[in-house]
């Protein structure tokens, strides 16, 4: 274990060691419910499936490894992973969270958890003090997604790290736009890190599954808790897909962020994109921090092309790119956010943070630069 120092030498070898049995070079698909016993009260450590999975512990262990932690739980969906950690607060419980996020989590912030007494103040999570200003007595939790999804906004892991710690709360950050490749957020004072694991992590758009992540024993031992008594946990053969997918994550991001920094900087120069946002442009608001806090801006952009009719006639031209929803895979994905992933904010709130009409969110996969760009091009050239 000491040996793995690298990112890509952890991600191939932690809790990759040959099987015991036949010496199978890779961890097997333990595709079984339950286990033998061998008398009452005695037992191999492994009693039910939704505890206990060899090749989901195999998953959890390396992929915690990768966040600089030592513990990783899996579960069925980000979703899952999102509401599992919302489960360590209790009924009455504050969150501050950011106000641009994926439209799935504030489904579940605004329309499931404030049914249960959870309180959610929604801010600017790029504003210090807006989230200073923000904090109460019964603040529980700051939670954040940075980059955020899907205006791309920059959140100081650090400087949230300092109020979460003076007022007691925990600070959960969303890692799926930057991977623990680019960004981590534990090092910076996270308390929990957390993954839609259907992105860049999974990588090849075939599965859905989420991650939560952290080095606190004590939240770790309550997550573990909860991944049992809820029981959201994925079947064995995600973590099995997902072992294979991180073994290429460092060389996957390295594309992925190539690609967007050459499309980005094809965007900005265009006279048909009113605006472009990715974090490794000098333009974007936040591309300081950014480049403090990653090391490396990643694969997602945002690009504004005026109106709905323009989007749609983008839409209707790309060809390299696939009209999706969902992102982080090897083949690029374009995304409208207002008619897919973030249809569950209310109007007036996605023209404040610019989700709007005429937005459009590129996944930047891993195919030849030139192809990317010519696509773009050619379907920009219509606009
Ligand atoms: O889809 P699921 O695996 O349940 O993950 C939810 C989720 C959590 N966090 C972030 C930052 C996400 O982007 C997502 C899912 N997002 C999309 C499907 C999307 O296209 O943005």
């Amino acid at each position: 274990m000491t040996m793995y120092k690298g990112f890509a030498t952890k991600a191939i070898h932690v809790a990759q060691e040959p099987e015991s049995v036949t010496g199978s070079v890779t961890t097997p698909i333990f595709q079984t419910s339950t286990y033998a016993q061998e008398e009452i009260g005695k037992h191999k450590g492994f009693e039910y499936a939704r505890t206990q999975n060899p090749t989901r512990f195999a998953w959890e262990k390396n992929v915690a490894s990768l966040e600089g932690a030592r513990w990783g739980y899996a579960f069925g969906s980000g979703m899952a992973a999102i509401d599992t950690v919302m489960r360590l607060l209790s009924s009455g419980a504050h969150v501050v969270c950011s106000e641009d996020m994926y439209g799935g989590t504030f489904r579940l912030f605004d329309k499931v958890l404030s049914r249960y007494g959870y309180l959610f103040s929604a801010v600017d999570m790029s504003d210090i003090e807006a989230v200073k200003a923000a904090i109460r007595p019964e603040t529980a939790m700051i939670y954040t997604e940075t980059p955020t999804n899907p205006m791309m906004r920059i959140t100081d892991i650090a400087a949230m790290a300092a109020i979460a710690k003076e007022s007691k709360a925990l600070l959960v950050v969303d890692n799926t736009f930057a991977t623990p490749y680019l960004q981590k957020p534990l090092s910076l004072g996270a308390d929990i890190v957390l993954h839609s694991a259907t992105k860049y992590l999974g990588g090849h758009s075939d599965l859905v599954s989420g991650v939560v992540i952290t080095d606190r024993e004590d939240i770790a031992q309550q997550i573990g808790f909860l991944q049992n008594a809820v029981g959201a946990v994925p079947g064995p053969f995600e973590p099995w897909l997902l072992l294979r997918s991180v073994k290429t994550l460092a060389l996957r991001m390295e594309k992925h962020q190539q690609n967007a920094q050459a499309i980005a900087q094809l965007c900005e120069q265009h006279p048909k994109v009113h605006r472009v946002w990715y974090p490794g442009l000098a333009s974007h608001p936040h591309h300081d921090l950014a480049a403090k806090q990653m090391s490396g801006f990643g694969g997602m952009i945002s690009i504004e092309v005026g109106s709905y009719q323009q989007a749609q006639t983008f839409a209707r031209a790309i060809k390299v790119f696939t009209l999706a929803e969902s992102l982080g895979g090897v083949e690029s994905l374009l995304c409208h956010p207002v008619s897919m992933t973030h249809g569950s904010i209310p109007k007036e709130k996605r023209d404040r943070l610019g989700i709007t009409d005429g937005l459009l969110r590129l996944s930047c996969g891993i195919e030849d630069s030139e192809d990317l760009i010519a696509d773009i091009n050619q379907a920009l050239s219509l606009l």
